[in-house]
């Protein structure tokens, strides 16, 4: 499948490829920049902006199976966030980053390329989440990386659900980065309990593993990378809790998809509604979570 504009400035495309492990991949091109996103998931595993580095971090150790997360990129976290409250055989971070995606629409007008997926409730969703629901993510590629969650209540009673765009970034050294945005907000840090603690500094910066969910924020984040010389920004709407999370050393090697020397290269800015923030929506009601994410020069 692919589509090329002749006429614009800008050539925009989208071609059906095979990810690792066979599974259906759309390469989206817009200009020079390049994205991928998989019907597993609905999964964004690359973006790379024209003529630079990739931005999105994927592990070398991920599995590319159905049954399976991949590890990096933009997995959709939906309908909970984390684990599932009162279920330990649920699937972490629910069902979404698992279930195969149906390719809705692809787009592409003067170079801005827009592909649509879409999931909706089944038997098998059901049993682990007893509400009807239509979910639809646009993925769009244009000088940036645009990534819009919409979740539909198609049934006949409110629902209420945490979600997060868990967005894996590629960093030339954790230790070195910086991240600005979150300064002065409230965090549950999930590595003493879920306490609940002040960002006090203006800059997180990383010394050891950080897991934390920031609540009520509706801020963009920026992440400073010294070692690549650029400033990544996550902007979002749609969103008031931001995660952020490095697993460090330990909890690396405790990861079997994860290499236990990856941790340096990558941080989590993870776009979300979760703990205080989950959403209830009411029936027939839609909501969208939105990411932007553009990278600029340090
Ligand atoms: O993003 C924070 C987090 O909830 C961490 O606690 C860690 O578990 C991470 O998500 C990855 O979760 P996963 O289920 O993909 O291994």
């Amino acid at each position: 499948m692919s589509q090329q504009d002749s006429g614009s400035s800008k050539q925009g495309m989208v071609e059906m490829i095979q990810a690792p492990g066979g599974l259906d991949a759309l390469l989206i091109r817009s200009g020079d920049s390049e994205a991928e996103a998989l019907r597993h998931g609905a999964h964004v595993t690359r973006f790379a902006p024209s003529g630079g580095r990739e931005v999105l971090w994927l592990s070398g150790s991920s599995a590319w199976r159905e049954d399976s997360p991949i590890r990096g990129g933009v997995p959709i976290c939906f309908p909970w966030f984390g684990a599932k409250e009162g279920d330990e055989e649920a699937p972490g971070h629910g069902f979404a980053r698992i279930s195969q995606w149906q390719i809705e629409s692809v787009e592409e007008e003067e170079g801005r390329v827009q592909v649509a997926l879409s999931l909706e409730d089944s038997p098998e969703t059901r049993k682990l989440w007893d509400h009807a629901f239509r979910a639809r993510m646009q993925v769009v590629l244009a000088e940036h990386l645009e990534m819009h969650l919409s979740i539909e209540n198609t049934g006949t009673a409110p629902m209420t659900y945490s979600q997060a765009l868990h967005t894996y970034l590629a960093v030339s050294d954790v230790r070195e980065i910086r991240i600005l945005g979150l300064g002065g907000r409230e965090y549950l840090d999930k590595l003493q309990g879920g306490k609940r603690m002040r960002q006090e500094a203006e800059a997180i910066r990383f010394e050891g593993e950080t897991d934390r969910i920031y609540v009520h924020t509706e801020d963009d984040c920026l992440l400073e990378d010294p070692g690549w010389k650029r400033r990544i920004r996550v902007a979002k709407e749609g969103s008031r809790s931001t995660v952020i999370w490095n697993p460090w050393v330990d909890k690396s090697a405790r990861m079997e998809d994860f290499g236990d020397d990856e941790w340096p290269g990558m941080v989590c800015i993870e776009s979300a509604n979760a703990a205080d923030n989950a959403v209830t929506l009411g029936p027939g009601l839609e909501h969208t979570l939105s990411v932007g994410i553009s990278v600029e020069e340090l």
